[in-house]
């Protein structure tokens, strides 16, 4: 008599969850576009990590990248805010329950055009927060015109060339203060998962510049932001390893060619130098590699910046550890007397 075959169980995670559980609806993006790649790294790292999904928070501004957020973790929390206007909304969530993964996805226009005054203030405040800039020079949304990270002399599909300097976000967020900034390539599975693997185990601003081709707008001959000119041009700083906290932490690296960070759950974050001396805890340094690259007409990907001693926001209002959103209200609406004493004493 022959055995039946029995269906081997899903894989799972270390909190029981299968991959199933953190995916979201089905894609109405362009095939292609670099956006959804981003949505599939999202999904594994969340995984990998064993995050739960109901204790995280989507939010986006508008754009191509802002839909993004509804292509994974169907069983999180959403919130689809204004142009431009994402970060005050993630700043509201942040603060009202500290319990939840605050994961902020925008666009290069949502964040260096429209909204660049919200970007910079969130950026100084290292909210518990990471952000991910899905970032194809134009607007995909309305068409593909230039956004502010278009490189100067790319060209538009209609031959209209960009006479402006880009803005560099991952420059602007460290002079800023966040305390992790990395830039990765949608198309490169391995470093983009690892990264964000490293921004989930991140306590403050974990901000992500990922290059993601518009493959509708911004894939041409011409374009600084197409898969063949990124591919050509992409000129890793650090090969990166990640090392979750819940695994047995068994590093096998030769001292001469590694740095670790230690994040602040206490994995670690491996860097293996390529042919410079990359130190990520040195911010002039990482200020000065990124204008190299920018002299030489380099797409510098990697983790530029990692400082896991500065305080977060949440730290700096000293907040209780109960989530303000969970309060009672007898403990958060001031009693009769206290208004009263309030209201004599100016008289
Ligand atoms: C206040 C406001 N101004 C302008 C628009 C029109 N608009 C919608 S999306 C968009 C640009 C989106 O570009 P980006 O953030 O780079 O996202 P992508 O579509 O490229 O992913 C613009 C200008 C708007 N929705 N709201
Ligand atoms: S228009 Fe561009 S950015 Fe928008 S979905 Fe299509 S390829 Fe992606
Ligand atoms: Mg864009």
């Amino acid at each position: 008599m022959s055995a039946t075959p029995t269906t081997p169980a899903p894989k799972t995670n270390h909190i029981g969850l299968t991959v199933i559980d953190y995916r979201g609806g089905k894609t109405t993006l362009c095939a292609g576009c670099g956006h959804n790649a981003i949505s599939e790294r999202i999904i594994d790292a969340m995984y990998e990590m064993g995050v739960q999904p109901e204790f995280v928070a989507k939010l986006s501004g508008i754009g191509c990248s802002s839909k993004s957020p509804a292509y994974f973790l169907n069983h999180a929390h959403g919130f689809n805010a204004v142009h431009g206007r994402m970060p005050s909304v993630a700043t509201g969530v942040a603060l009202a329950n500290r319990k939840l993964m605050a994961l902020g996805i925008s666009g290069d226009g949502d964040t260096a055009s429209i909204g660049v005054g919200q970007f910079v203030h969130l950026m100084r405040r290292n909210l518990p927060l990471i952000y991910v800039i899905e970032d194809n020079g134009v607007y995909g949304l309305t068409k593909g015109q230039f956004s502010a990270t278009a490189d100067i002399g790319a060209k538009l599909k209609t031959g209209v060339i960009n006479d402006l300097p880009a803005i560099d976000t991952c420059i602007m967020a460290i002079q800023l203060g966040a305390t992790f900034v990395a830039r990765s390539f949608s198309g490169d599975k391995k470093q983009l998962l690892t990264i964000l693997k490293a921004a989930i185990a991140h306590k403050g601003t974990a901000m992500i510049d990922v290059i993601s081709p518009c493959v509708t707008f911004n894939d041409h001959e011409g374009s600084t932001k197409s898969y063949k000119y990124s591919k050509d041009h992409d000129e890793p700083v650090n090969e990166l390893g990640f090392v979750p906290y819940f695994e047995n932490i068994d590093l096998d690296y030769d001292p001469g060619t590694t740095s670790t960070v230690r994040m602040h759950d206490g994995s670690e974050l491996r860097l293996r130098k390529l042919e410079r001396e990359y130190d990520p805890t040195d911010k002039l340094t990482a200020l000065r590699v990124l204008e190299e690259a920018h002299s030489k007409g380099e797409m510098l990907t990697g983790v530029f910046y990692v400082n896991t001693q500065a305080p977060s926001f949440v730290d700096l209002l000293n907040l209780v550890d109960e989530p303000l959103a969970r309060l009672p209200e007898s403990l958060v609406r001031p009693p009769r007397e206290a208004l009263d004493e309030i209201m004599e004493s100016l008289r």
